[in-house]
């Protein structure tokens, strides 16, 4: 698989998208000193020449700051658009593209989706005078059925936590735009930039948990926005500013730090992921593998299609019920029992108890997040030594497999 191409038209990005993650937005020309690797500018404020005058470009951290700059450029040319914004979590980088909105609109919001972002529309969001509706965005009538005069964004995740369904994002992005005052935005966390370019395919903005791959050491929370909609980005800034959903300096160092090696994670994500995929779905203690990169996957033709890699996540549902998915999550020595994903460690989870307990059970039970439901993050570790432990953990948690009722 080639490294994507991305040709923008701003200046300081280049042709392919490894060398965009080394060097887009790093020019050692910013610093005095000419540091080839950004600095961590701490400073929450800075010196003016007289009132209101900023020579240095910056006057106080919240509204902006050079390390975040560094990253904010970087991400940018990453998803192939002109502006890009970090938050301090994924959760507040939605927060902050809710309040693009106001009271009396209308939110159309994949069905599937991360517990927490869920959580927010359904408990937040809508106390806050704005209407959410869920469906089922696989299927664009369905879009187009639940679309309201005061529709005013859309919010896709493709593929989505934990299911991993997609959204055709062209498809969707036509039919909204052809109606015209809608916003599409696409939650990107689970393919990262490298795989899946929401704005290629016509999305006004993709947002993403830079907690996961884009960092990808587990050491940080944050979220990314991208846009190449100018007023929407002079909206996001002011945003940041009002809002102060912004991340630390020290952050931004280390997720910038974390993008130089994307490319290569998320080649060696898929390359494990796909080997575990197809040992699941061959071993008789699993009675489902759901995973874009396999033939058996219902949208395989679409995920070849509109990404450029299928990642790191698998879904399974291993036979039994929830004492064996919890007998299998508690004998796993390498992955290990723990919410998150898309750092090098592998981590497994049981959703309709953790990630999406907060998903109404009828809800959770609707979309078929069901007790024997395990999400794997497949990490970096020898692919290997992964399966010997998905072997031993599958035999501890179902020693007799024809034993088992039901
Ligand atoms: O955790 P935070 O950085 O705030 O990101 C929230 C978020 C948004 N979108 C998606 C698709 C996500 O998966 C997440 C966070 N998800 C987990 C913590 C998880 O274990 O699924």
């Amino acid at each position: 698989m080639g490294d994507n191409k991305s040709i923008s038209s701003e200046g300081g990005t280049f042709v392919s998208f490894a060398t965009n993650a080394i060097h887009a937005g790093q020019e050692p020309e910013r610093w005095k000193s000419l540091a080839v690797v950004p600095l961590i500018s701490l400073s929450s404020t800075f010196k003016q020449s007289s009132p209101g005058e900023c020579p240095g470009g910056y006057d106080y951290s919240r509204g902006g700051n050079p390390t975040r700059d560094v990253l904010e450029q970087c991400v940018a040319s990453l998803d192939n658009a002109k502006y890009a914004f970090a938050f301090s979590s994924g959760l507040s980088a939605m927060m902050s593209i809710c309040h693009l909105l106001k009271s009396g609109d209308h939110v159309l919001s994949m069905d599937d989706l991360y517990g927490g972002s869920n959580r927010y529309f359904q408990k937040v969001l809508r106390n806050m005078g704005i209407e959410i509706d869920f469906v089922d965005c696989r299927d664009v009538n369905n879009v187009k059925k639940a679309i309201k005069s005061n529709t005013k964004l859309v919010w896709l995740e493709t593929p989505t936590n934990p299911l991993l369904r997609l959204v055709d994002i062209q498809v969707v992005c036509e039919v909204v735009h052809a109606i015209g005052g809608i916003l599409v935005c696409v939650d990107n966390t689970f393919s990262s930039s490298y795989f899946q370019r929401p704005i290629d395919l016509g999305a006004d903005l993709t947002m993403c948990s830079a907690t996961k791959y884009m960092n990808g050491h587990s050491d940080v929370v944050m979220g990314l926005v991208s846009t190449n909609n100018q007023e929407i980005s002079e909206r996001l800034k002011f945003l940041q500013l009002a809002l102060g959903t912004i991340p630390s300096p020290f952050d931004c160092f280390l997720v910038n730090r974390g993008l130089k090696t994307l490319h290569l994670r998320m080649k060696e994500h898929q390359k494990n992921a796909m080997v575990v995929a197809k040992f699941l779905e061959t071993n008789n203690c699993v009675s489902k593998v759901i995973y874009p990169g396999l033939p058996s996957h219902p949208q395989h033709e679409l995920a070849k299609r509109q990404m450029k890699g299928f990642s790191g996540m698998v879904t399974f549902f291993i036979k039994g019920g929830i004492n064996q998915s919890r007998l299998f999550l508690q004998s796993s020595k390498l992955f290990t029992l723990a919410e998150s994903l898309g750092g090098f460690e592998s981590l497994a989870e049981l959703p309709c108890v953790m990630t999406h307990a907060s998903v109404p059970a009828e809800e959770r039970l609707k979309l078929g997040i069901t007790d024997t439901l395990i999400r794997l993050s497949v990490g970096l570790e020898d692919s290997g030594d992964l399966i010997a432990d998905l072997d031993q953990a599958l035999k501890v948690a179902i020693p007799d497999v024809d034993a088992l009722k039901g």
